[in-house]
């Protein structure tokens, strides 16, 4: 009796660790701080660029609150869409950002995926793990410390379509809890080059001026041009027309 209670005991901790085992192969099946086309990636030390001191808005992406939910490509996900121009490259990027997990899912598991408007079809899509190395959960801030070119990686650069759209997919690379928040993203509370995700791209102004959402300078268009001169016109018509009015009554 006593020798079946323990054979049982024994069957019951073998199956446990095979699946705990199996739970965490899962878990760091294909981790790494970037990931492109299933190749893991983690440079030590990564290789930063200060912020470019060009002209033009800076090109940020603000993380508010936004919820780090199911597996890749999981329809309750996070999907945002900026539109940086038809034919525009995603070159590099900076990360100044907090992620806060829920439950027992792990700092690690938060990811972004950054693609075209094709998604996970995308061939250049990449998926970014800020976390990468932090297996167990919490509230922590992350930074690049500077903008990370993807040549110095290296990495393909995101291409994005006739569209103009660059794609980020916010997702789990293990979903601890289904249909449930796994951790939510935030912005770091200081930050190396800006809140939240700043993105280099071939054409940074393009890209800066769609992702801050801020209307370009305005350019004043013909017809304006043509109304000024118009004025400009009459103006002088009037003070010709005054000055020989004048000098008739002089
Ligand atoms: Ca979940
Ligand atoms: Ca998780």
């Amino acid at each position: 009796m006593n020798i079946n209670r323990h054979m049982r005991l024994f069957s019951s901790l073998l199956l446990g660790c095979l699946i705990c085992t199996s739970v965490w192969s899962q878990r760091d099946g294909t981790a790494g701080l970037f990931v492109q086309a299933g190749q893991a990636s983690t440079p030590n030390p990564l290789t930063t660029v200060p912020t470019p001191t060009s002209s033009g808005p800076a090109a940020c992406i603000h993380i508010n609150n936004i919820d780090s939910l199911d597996g890749l490509d999981d329809p309750d996900n996070v999907v945002l869409d900026f539109f940086i121009g038809a034919g525009n490259e995603l070159t590099g990027l900076s990360w100044d950002i907090n992620i806060a997990t829920a439950g027992v899912s792990w700092l690690s598991d938060a990811t972004i995926q950054f693609s075209s408007s094709d998604g996970s079809a995308d061939p250049n899509a990449f998926n970014l793990a800020p976390g990468f190395g932090q297996n167990m959960p919490g509230a922590m801030d992350f930074s690049s410390n500077g903008i990370v070119p993807f040549a110095s990686i290296p990495m393909n650069n995101v291409v994005v379509n006739a569209d103009g759209i660059l794609r980020l997919q916010f997702f789990e690379s293990f979903d601890d809890v289904s249909d449930v928040p796994d951790a939510i993203w935030n912005e770091a509370a200081n930050s190396s080059v800006c809140p939240g995700i700043f993105l280099q791209c071939s054409d940074q102004i393009s890209c800066g001026w769609v992702v801050d959402l801020a209307p370009p300078p305005p350019i004043p268009s013909l017809s304006s041009w043509g109304i000024w001169v118009l004025l400009l016109l009459l103006l002088s018509a009037g003070l010709i027309s005054l000055t020989g009015w004048r000098d008739q009554r002089g």
